[in-house]
């Protein structure tokens, strides 16, 4: 198998121990540095701390690797030429022995393989918000939409057109809850301003819906569980819309297109509010990596 897996999670996954997926494109595109080294290191021991394994996923020179160790996870973060890798790319970089950090879609399928059930990430891409013109809609959905597994995050991204891909996920029949929650988070935002159909309180019923997703059988398809980052953490609403407003039209003056438009937008967003939409973020990212970590556990706990 082209897949690497650590000792670590390999023995956690022979054991039924826990174990979280964690994605690298937010570590590697989407967060500025220092802070994303920092960031990734904290959240593994946030996963650690509530009893799980954590198992960051990455490509380097040409190996998948699942669960990093120190120095990997230092080049996914440091170093300068590191591709993003959606699903699709994954061949590509391993027939030609590059380094890139995987997004959700590749990583939820790289996980997937090794036998992992759940993921944590921040926000998932979806629709943007100018498809009709640019046809850009993240391979993130195609993938879901194929793959069983469960996905922790606080919705979408809100540089997206949120309900455009909330109808995306519900016509490619991927499941959505909310935690806790009747209202579909909007990442940086507790509250994207629409609703979600269904309402999930503790990881043992997340674990319930995977339990009975695999006694349903049909179409492999993901679970995504949207839990939205404490009120209190959020970025100011106000100063959301504002930004992101002037962000999409910088976006659209600088000519970026494709792959490049994710990270300009966060990195537009982390510069005009000061580190704010940063704060947000991690706020959210942490959320997610303890809620899946103790989703892995009700989930381990069951099989
Ligand atoms: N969550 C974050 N920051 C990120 C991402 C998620 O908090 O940077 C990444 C994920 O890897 C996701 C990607 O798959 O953004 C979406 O990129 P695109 O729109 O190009 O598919
Ligand atoms: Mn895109």
């Amino acid at each position: 198998m082209v897949l690497t897996v650590s000792e670590e999670v390999r023995d956690a996954i022979a054991t039924g121990r826990p174990v979280v997926a964690l994605e690298s494109t937010i570590i590697a595109h989407g967060l500025p540095r220092p802070r994303n080294l920092q960031v990734a290191r904290e959240l593994e021991a946030a996963v650690r701390r509530e009893g799980a394994v954590p198992a960051t996923i990455a490509v380097l020179d040409g190996t998948p690797r699942v669960g990093l160790d120190n120095e990997q996870l230092e080049r996914v973060a440091n170093e300068d030429g590191i591709r993003k890798l959606g699903h699709r790319d994954l061949p590509l970089a391993v027939a030609t022995g590059a380094s890139g950090a995987t997004t959700v879609s590749a990583t939820a399928l790289l996980a997937a393989l090794a036998g992992i059930r759940v993921f944590a990430t921040g926000g998932l891409g979806g629709v943007h918000r100018e498809w009709t013109v640019t046809q850009d809609e993240s391979a993130d959905l195609g993938l879901l939409a194929r793959t069983r597994i469960t996905v922790v995050c606080a919705g979408v991204k809100s540089i997206l057109d949120v309900p455009a891909t909330l109808q995306r996920l519900e016509t490619l029949g991927v499941a959505v809850a909310g935690y806790g929650t009747d209202r579909f988070p909007g990442f940086y935002l507790s509250d994207s301003g629409h609703p979600v159909d269904w309402r999930l309180a503790t990881p043992e019923e997340v674990a319930g819906v995977m339990r009975a997703q695999d006694a349903l059988g049909g179409p492999e398809a993901a679970l995504i569980v949207a839990n939205p980052v404490p009120e209190d953490q959020q970025l100011d609403p106000g100063v959301h819309a504002r930004v992101l407003d002037e962000a999409l039209r910088a976006c659209e003056a600088a000519g970026v297109t494709g792959q490049g438009v994710t990270p300009f937008l966060l990195d537009h967003l982390v510069r005009r509010t000061d580190g704010a939409s940063l704060e947000a973020n991690l706020a959210a990212v942490r959320g997610n990596v303890a809620l899946a970590a103790r989703v892995a556990a009700a989930w381990a706990a069951g099989e």
